[in-house]
Formats: structure tokens, C-alpha cells, sequence
């Protein structure tokens, strides 16, 4: 009774997230649902929807009975054992970026293109990198009504998109600078948080090329042709191929912030039909998983801080660009491991239940 959703990742931070997630759901329509994970964490027992569940090692027999199963693992993980899962005829729903522009694997958003969670040859069904997916509600929402025509977007990245890594990072750096007044000088962040043992820069061992607390990095991601990083090529490519727009115009600067978790977004977006703040207003507020905060002169904007846990998209800061017509300017924050990962991830998978 119900089918059989399998969690592959279960012990990972985004597996956490996960079970998170379903525990909090209302209803689920699985009548199983099965922890997956390697061979370290296999026999853990993790608690979900108030069940003790054990942790079953990653083998191909795993999946036999499996309807869906989540990949919540790295890219090579994934390459190797997604299609694995769809030979013993689960739809893989991966979190990964080892499937996401290739053409027979679909991209989704349910908000923007759940219809073709059918449309899956290769069984696997990818989901989106969080920069890009931190946006697309608001975007495919504003697409439909408004035609977007190009995107100019600058990204504010949580320490927690580069995992637990980037987390412990950020926090063991916050603890080595706490109380100092540093930043004034040039290097000093750097010089202190080497005194103290801590990491700087990709070559010492840290996910960030520079210190991150007290400070910004325009940097995400490996470096790929004339300068540009890979994040900021994943939210072109990923955003044309979610709204169905291959020619969209877009232009992105991923930039890491000292902010744990959520995703924030400054976007300057064009659009085809005449638009308004208003409409756009009322387009992004009659979607269920968007909320529009939105009052400046209340001090009301969407920040992380205030955005971190949930699951709704926040959208603010909404204005006509005074020099650009049908343009919008907005602020948008999400929650990078939730919308951004564990959340859609999840919801694609539910798509695909309800879908039969
Ligand atoms: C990051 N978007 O924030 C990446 C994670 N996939 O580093």
C-alpha cells in the first residue's frame, strides 16, 4: 500500500534535511520508506515519521522495489548509481549536478515545469543546483504572466551551499575572530585566523578561497573558460533549460557571504509584456510557495536570517528599474538546503507519486 520512496544520502547534510522534511510533512503517500547510504553509515537506525529505520548500504539490490528514490550524494556517486536505480526501475529524483543539462534528463521545478517529470527516458529526473533553484519559483511565476526576456542577477551565498565543510568554516572562523578588532588594516583577518590555526584560502584546506567572516568572495564554484566560475554557468544554463527559454539572456556574479544558511538573490530582470510592481505583486503573491515581504518603509525585506528553516521562497524590495523598461529589480531569498536541495528534491518526488 503506497509506493516505496527510497533516500539515498540518508546520513548526509542534506539527507538530515530530508528527513527533516517528511517528518514534518502531514501526510506522505509512501508505504515505505527506505535510508540508504555507503558502507560507513550503513546500520544506523535514524528515526523518520516516528519509525526506527535502518540505514541499508548502497548495493544494486537495494533498490529492487524501490518507486523513487532521492540521490542526495555527490556528482560521481550519482553518475554511478542513479542510473543503477533505474534499471531496477525506480525513478532516480538527483540532487546532483551529474545529470542537469543533459537533454534526456529533465530539469524541475514543480512550480514551473512539474509536467515533465513524465517525460524522464533515461528514468532519472534531475534537480536544480540552489543558486538558480533559490529563484525559479519567483521567476516562473513572473515568466508566465510577464515573458522574460533577460536576467542580470548577483548572488549572496551561504557558507552552507559548499556543505558541512563550508559550515564548520565559517563558524570556526567567526570563533577565531570573535572580540578582535579586525578588518581595518589589510590582511589582518587572514594573518589572525592563521595565528589561531584556521584555514585560509583553498590551498591551506578551506572550501573558500579567502576568509569569509568579515568579509565577501566573488567567488563560487571551479573556474571555467574567460574568467567565469561554474556557479555562475549553472544559473545561465539551468535557468534557460527550467523556464524553457534557450535563448534567455543571462548574466550572473556568485558571490559567498558569511551567512550560514539561504541562498540570497538581487535580480534585474526584463520582461516582453508591459509589467508593474504591482502585477508583479500580485503574481508572486498568489503563488502558495512564495511570500512577498515587501515594506520598506516598515523596514520588511526578505533577509536570510529570516528566511533560514522555512519553506517558502521571500521576495522584496520589488521596483521598477528607473532606467530599463518592463524591468524589475527584486531581492530574493532561500532557503539553500530546503527550496534550495531537500525541499524540491522531495516535492519532485511526491510529483512523481501523484503522477503514477
Ligand atoms: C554553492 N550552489 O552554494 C552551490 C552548492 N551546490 O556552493
Amino acid at each position: 500500500d503506497g509506493p516505496v520512496l527510497a533516500l539515498v544520502g540518508a546520513t548526509g547534510a542534506v539527507g538530515t534535511t530530508m528527513i527533516d522534511i517528511i517528518d514534518s510533512r502531514e501526510s506522505v503517500p509512501w508505504g515505505e520508506i527506505r535510508l540508504i547510504a555507503s558502507a560507513r553509515s550503513a546500520g544506523k537506525v535514524l528515526r523518520v515519521r516516528g519509525e526506527d529505520v535502518t540505514v541499508l548500504e548502497l548495493k544494486p539490490e537495494v533498490f529492487d522495489g524501490v518507486d523513487v528514490a532521492m540521490f542526495d550524494v555527490p556528482d560521481e556517486v550519482s553518475a554511478e548509481w542513479a542510473p543503477i536505480a533505474a534499471e531496477r526501475g525506480a525513478v532516480a529524483v538527483d540532487n546532483s549536478g551529474a545529470f542537469r543539462m543533459d537533454p534526456d534528463v529533465p530539469l524541475v521545478v514543480p512550480e514551473v515545469n512539474a509536467d515533465k517529470v513524465t517525460d524522464r527516458p533515461k528514468g532519472i529526473i534531475a534537480n536544480p543546483n540552489c543558486t538558480t533553484l533559490s529563484m525559479m519559483a519567483a521567476m516562473g511565476a513572473l515568466h508566465r504572466e510577464f515573458d522574460l526576456q533577460s536576467l542580470v542577477v548577483a548572488s549572496y551565498q551561504a557558507a552552507s551551499g559548499a556543505g558541512q565543510p563550508g559550515i564548520d568554516q565559517l563558524y570556526a572562523e567567526i570563533a577565531a575572530l570573535a572580540g578582535r578588532r579586525v578588518g581595518i588594516v589589510s590582511g589582518d583577518i587572514a594573518t589572525v585566523l592563521a595565528d589561531a590555526g584556521v584555514a585560509v584560502g583553498s590551498e591551506a584546506g578551506s572550501p573558500f578561497p579567502a576568509p569569509l567572516a568579515l568579509n565577501v568572495v566573488p567567488w563560487a564554484g571551479s573556474l571555467k573558460e574567460d574568467g567565469w566560475a561554474s556557479e555562475e554557468l549553472k544559473v545561465r544554463n539551468e535557468s534557460r533549460k527550467i523556464l524553457g527559454i534557450p535563448e534567455l539572456k543571462v548574466s550572473a556574479t556568485c558571490v559567498r557571504v558569511p551567512v550560514v544558511t539561504t541562498h540570497a538573490l538581487s535580480i534585474h530582470a526584463t520582461f516582453g509584456r508591459d509589467v508593474s510592481v504591482d502585477a508583479a505583486r500580485k503574481v508572486l503573491g498568489e503563488q502558495p510557495t512564495i511570500v512577498v515581504k515587501d515594506d520598506p518603509a516598515a523596514g520588511e525585506w526578505p533577509t536570510p536570517a529570516d528566511t533560514v528553516g522555512g519553506e517558502p521562497t521571500v521576495v522584496g524590495r520589488i521596483r521598477q528599474a528607473l532606467d530599463f523598461p518592463n524591468t524589475l529589480e527584486l531581492f530574493v531569498c532561500g532557503d539553500n538546503l530546503r527550496k534550495g536541495a531537500a525541499l524540491n528534491t522531495y516535492e519532485v518526488a511526491e510529483t512523481v507519486a501523484a503522477a503514477g
